[in-house]
């Protein structure tokens, strides 16, 4: 967690171990192949990696805290090996406890501590923890969001859980926050969040954002969700520009080609740190 003091911006490479997430359930249900994507996206440069076991799409039924632990516990564990941060991607302090157990280094709890043992857990453990906004449930979120003004709403919400935190003994040091995109939002409330990301900045805590072929770009762009990587670039090269971090994504080796040139364009790394390349 400690690496977010550098000017680079941060990749998140998403391995889903659910039959039924929005963009590739089913894929790496089985343990074995959830662990190779991990490895490939870990091979694509991803500074980090989040494990989940529970599809958060909107209209999804839950799990149980025994089905997704045993979902997550074992990829976690193969994951080890690569040497990559890992975050769980849970809502359920008893599946974080045992993932963190299994060596993950990260909470991501897209209820912001809904679940009461949470940050006493994190507190305890010392890990980092991903703060992210919400309206209603996964399976209500998407019927008719509303706010005053999303980005004060979403900010004065992040703050009230950061200290709910820092409360119960997380370092204020630990703490990363996210707008929740797609999380109770119309195509609108999306758009306002992406371009006012900097005011979450007053927050003073790192920004995660998770635009990576959600729907609102379905809806922008009239493609399905195996088509949305122009549309997920374009996010993410704005969210960068704007103030994220930190990006959650499904497709590492183009977001980290795309955000390397955002960051040198605006000065974030100089050109000399680039890689090598051959002449073309
Ligand atoms: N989005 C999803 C899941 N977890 N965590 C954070 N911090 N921010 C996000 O924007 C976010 C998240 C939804 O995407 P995905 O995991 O691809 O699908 P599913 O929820 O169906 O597993």
């Amino acid at each position: 967690m400690g690496s977010v003091s550098s000017a680079l911006t941060q990749i998140m490479g998403i391995v889903n171990v659910t039959p039924d997430s929005f963009s590739d359930g089913g894929e790496f249900l089985d343990p074995g192949a959830a662990i190779a994507h991990g490895e490939r996206l870990a091979a694509e440069g991803a500074d980090l990696l989040d494990v989940g076991g529970e599809s958060t799409r909107p209209g999804a039924e839950g799990v149980g805290a025994e089905e997704e632990r045993d979902r997550v516990v074992p990829v976690i564990e193969g994951l080890g090996s690569t040497g990559v941060p890992v975050s769980i991607d849970t809502a359920k302090s008893s599946v974080a406890r045992a993932a963190l157990d299994a060596g993950a280094a990260i909470v991501n709890d897209v209820t912001a501590l809904g679940d009461p043992e949470m940050a006493p857990l994190c507190a305890e453990r010392g890990c980092g923890l991903v703060l992210m906004h919400m309206q209603g449930t996964p399976r209500t979120m998407q019927e008719e969001p509303a706010y005053d003004d999303v980005v004060e709403d979403v900010k004065a919400f992040l703050a009230e859980r950061i200290r709910r935190a820092t409360d119960a003994g997380v370092a204020e040091e630990r703490i990363w926050v996210d707008p929740g995109i797609g999380f109770g939002k119309t195509l609108d409330h999306n758009l306002e969040l992406i371009r006012r990301l900097v005011e979450l900045g007053e927050l003073g805590r790192p920004i995660l954002l998770g635009t990576s072929r959600k729907s609102f770009i379905g809806k922008l762009t009239g493609r399905g969700v195996g088509e949305r990587l122009g549309g997920s670039l374009a996010s993410a090269v704005l969210g960068v520009r704007n103030g994220a971090e930190i990006l959650r994504v499904h497709d590492v080796a183009e977001t980290r080609d795309a955000v390397r040139v955002t960051d040198a364009i605006s000065g974030r790394i100089a050109w000399r740190d680039a890689p090598e390349v051959a002449e073309a």
